[in-house]
């Protein structure tokens, strides 16, 4: 099956009572047994919700894995993956990543002694020399958030398996319209799925899709152990999301191609950060491991003065200023103050994160309004 079949039809079947078409949402935390362990395949909703279940199944479909699950938020995805890890483990990690990700590593699980090595991996080579005998797991965001830069997920995957460590992949700003990490050689693929994903800001959702069955059975057995599940309403809006995906990224990928241009054609601008231009630092291997450059766009005004991004996000019309990103509304962040705020100001501005940088989530309205609406705010 295609992908754009897949989105539709992937890991679906007709509901058995009534023959819907979308399955229904069961609204039930649990199921009526006819004897102790006599039930249906379903006991209690933390651990098995025949609505979340088909969400998982799709999840599992578009990503080329076999097991799919769903979580709470994009965090509480995240953070089941670090509960595979013991004390003394170490991690490699992109150091160009969400404030939050690097909030929830730095600020929760350093404190249960897991070590982090932020690192620039823009060169797959770099992640070499912070391998411990103690590493175990690899964390990969590409694009990053918010400096698109681009980690190649096959050498990456070269690096992991050589050392038998798990490589798992924050395909958020990706999706798998674009990028398929786990068919690139990753353990993991990560999603904050109320991004893309669910695709209208309706909702706060994460998933973590594997092939393996052994790594799948010690997920499971995480989510149902700390219990950060999504209810079975938010399992259907996203399952409703996923549907239109292809569609959706397509407009999504052409109007970020028409922003980044406008904005690179800007005298006012300076840098204009968007893995589709030629002199993009790693524009080959997003060209070889993506199939577009997806409808994230980072910026910078000239002289990197706070107040000029500042003012230019309170003058936008039709994009919103608001964090999050991937729905079909254009949305503009100001990364320093909102979305990476946890991080160090000294260690983001490391990584490019200026007090000037402004980051779009370039939505599916017309391109006409979206570049007028920039052209009047950057003035
Ligand atoms: O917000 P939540 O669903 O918990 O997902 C966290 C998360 C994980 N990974 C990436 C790449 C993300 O961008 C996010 C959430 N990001 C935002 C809210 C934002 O505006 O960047």
């Amino acid at each position: 099956m295609k992908f754009n079949t897949k989105t539709i039809h992937g890991g679906q079947k007709q509901d058995p009572a009534y023959g819907s078409v979308m399955p229904p949402i069961y609204q039930t935390s649990t199921y009526a047994q006819s004897t102790p362990g006599g039930h249906k395949g379903y006991e209690y909703s933390r651990t098995h919700n025949p609505t979340r279940n088909a969400l998982e199944n799709a999840l599992a479909s578009i990503e080329n894995g076999k097991y799919g699950l769903a979580f709470g938020s994009g965090l509480a995805a995240i953070d089941a993956v670090l509960k595979l890890l013991e004390p003394g483990d170490e991690v490699v990690s992109t150091n160009d990543l969400y404030g939050g990700t690097y909030r929830l590593f730095t600020k929760i699980y350093e404190r249960f002694g897991i070590k982090f090595h932020f690192v620039g991996m823009r060169n797959a080579t770099n992640i070499e020399e912070f391998i411990t005998p103690d590493t175990k797991l690899i964390w990969v965001e590409t694009p990053t958030n918010p400096m698109m830069n681009i980690i190649d997920i096959v050498e990456t995957s070269k690096i992991a398996k050589r050392h038998k460590i798990l490589l798992a992949v924050d395909n958020t700003f990706a999706t798998p319209y674009l990028q398929q990490p786990l068919d690139l050689g990753a353990d993991i693929v990560m999603h904050s799925v109320t991004k893309y994903l669910g695709g209208h800001s309706d909702l706060v959702m994460g998933a973590l899709v594997v092939k393996d069955k052994e790594l799948a059975d010690r997920l499971f057995f995480i989510q149902n152990a700390s219990g950060a599940v999504c209810g079975p309403q938010d399992s259907f809006l996203a399952l409703r999301g996923i549907k239109t995906l292809h569609i959706r990224m397509q407009r999504h990928c052409e109007n970020g191609k028409a922003v980044a241009e406008y904005l690179a054609s800007h005298p006012k601008i300076e840098n204009v950060y968007w893995p589709g231009f030629k002199n993009h630092p790693n524009y080959e291997i997003a060209k070889s491991q993506m199939n577009d450059f997806g409808g994230m766009v980072s910026f910078t005004t000239k002289g990197n003065n706070y107040e000029d991004a500042i003012r230019i996000v309170e003058n936008l019309r039709v994009f919103t200023l608001a964090e999050s990103l991937g729905g079909v509304e254009s949305l503009a962040g100001h990364p320093a103050s909102m979305t990476h705020a946890s991080i160090p100001k000294k260690e983001r501005e490391k990584t490019g994160v200026v007090d000037s940088l402004i980051r779009l989530s370039v939505g599916i309205e017309d391109e006409d309004d979206l570049i007028a609406d920039l052209k009047q705010a950057i003035g």
